[in-house]
């Protein structure tokens, strides 16, 4: 029992400090993405090919989480977006009070949009709430289309699926719609994105998609 009470314990100040990084965001009217998925599905890849779109009209700042190296930060600051690196030490996810650290002190009223890239990882990321007004969960091709109903709890706090790496379906045995309708099983309420990194597809219409949120948040 006391395992149950350890996370309970864990869970609720996380909560906390959710708490009161949305209220900060709301304040400041940010629009906050919590950017969710499996090692390698393309989460810094989506990011590369949106974020030379979005920056035009918007000020965005990126929050990387890995366990070591500051590769994805790199990899985000070349499209000109300022990225900070949160190494998680061994920690499978973020928590808010490493984003509460991070923005101590940061002055936020010229940012518009706020993007998570949460550490890699299907399970322990759907527990701790970030303070984001939503989840973008990525799924790609390589995985197999029974990721939504093997890792429901993901799909039920995520908002927004995106599928990539659209470019390798003639070379990977996965029925995009069969994972679409998989993941719409566990939460009816998903919207469905279908990119490739590799050539481009859906990038503009997701782009267009985080730019009316990016506005939504701001009435
Ligand atoms: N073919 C193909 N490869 C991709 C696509 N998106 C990402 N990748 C590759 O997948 C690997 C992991 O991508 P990365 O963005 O680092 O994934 P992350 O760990 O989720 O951030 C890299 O080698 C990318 O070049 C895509 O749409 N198509
Ligand atoms: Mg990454």
């Amino acid at each position: 029992m006391k395992t149950v009470e350890v996370k309970k314990g864990i869970l609720e100040r996380n909560q906390e400090n959710a708490d009161l990084l949305r209220s900060i965001f709301y304040q400041n009217r940010i629009f906050v993405m919590n950017l969710v998925s499996s090692p390698g599905s393309g989460k810094t890849s989506l990011l590369e090919k949106v974020l030379p779109i979005v920056k035009e009209n918007y000020n965005i700042l990126v929050i990387e989480g890995d366990l070591q190296t500051e590769n994805d930060a790199e990899r985000v600051r070349k499209t000109g977006v300022e990225a900070i690196q949160i190494n998680t030490g061994g920690a499978c996810h973020l928590e808010a009070v490493n984003i509460l650290k991070v923005l101590k002190g940061y002055d936020l009223t010229k940012i518009d949009c706020i993007i998570i890239e949460n550490v890699g990882n299907l399970v322990c990321p759907s527990s701790f709430d970030l303070g984001e007004d939503l989840k973008v969960l990525l799924i790609s091709t390589t995985e197999g289309e029974d990721k939504p109903i093997k890792y429901p709890s993901m799909v039920r706090v995520s908002s927004v699926l995106v599928v990539n790496k659209l470019d390798l379906i003639p070379y990977v045995n996965f029925d995009v719609e069969k994972a679409i309708t998989y993941a719409i099983g566990v939460n009816n309420k998903l919207e469905i994105f279908k990119t490739s990194c590799f050539t481009g597809e859906g990038i503009e219409e997701f782009a267009v998609w985080l730019k009316s949120k990016i506005e939504d948040k701001k009435l």
